[in-house]
């Protein structure tokens, strides 16, 4: 089931500067941080609230780390801007069959390794609407979410 928004992924040229336009304009601070070689990404999570079902809510600002990944290819069509949605929930292999069954695409046969050691997977842009819908569970077990994730780089 899927319980929460766990991020929305905002794609940028200069990760650095985004960052400090969040701090300076709304006082959000970079929870954590890293880079993901698979998906060509270095991103900044930036933790708003936390959620009901025990996980949190973030904002993941994005810049690409080589010209041929995901981001930098959508970053060329459309500059910068909101790229994704994710839906949090403690069963992402479940929620994604299920959702496969109903006929929308899901782009991995097995959820891959996202933030903070999350599983992740995404559905097709073109069966959603035109929005690029990711599934996340997060490493942490349900209730102790959002704790204990600071740093690493
Ligand atoms: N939102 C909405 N539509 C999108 C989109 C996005 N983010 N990215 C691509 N599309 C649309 C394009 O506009 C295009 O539509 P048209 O044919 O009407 O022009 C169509 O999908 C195909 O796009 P494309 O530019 O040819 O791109 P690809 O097919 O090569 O890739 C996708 C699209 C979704 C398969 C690819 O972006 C993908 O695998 N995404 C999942 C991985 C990812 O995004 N990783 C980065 C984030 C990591 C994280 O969140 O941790
Ligand atoms: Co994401």
């Amino acid at each position: 089931m899927l319980t929460r928004i766990d991020h929305i992924g905002i794609a940028c040229r200069d990760l650095d500067k985004t960052v400090e336009f969040y701090r300076a304009t709304y006082g959000f601070e970079v929870f954590h941080s890293e880079v993901n070689e698979e998906q060509g990404v270095r991103e900044a999570m930036l933790r708003i609230n936390g959620t009901d079902d025990g996980g949190a809510s973030y904002l993941q600002l994005l810049e690409p780390t080589r010209p041929d990944s995901t981001v930098a290819k959508w970053l060329e069509k459309n500059g910068e801007g909101v790229h994704h949605i994710a839906f949090g929930t403690a069963d992402v292999d479940g929620d994604s069959e299920a959702i496969r069954g109903k006929g929308v695409r899901v782009l991995y046969d097995e959820p891959r390794i996202g933030s903070m050691g999350s599983r992740i997977t995404f559905l097709h842009p073109k069966d959603c609407g035109g929005v690029l819908t990711e599934l996340v569970t997060s490493a942490q077990p349900a209730g102790h979410e959002g704790h204990g994730a600071h740093g690493g780089h």
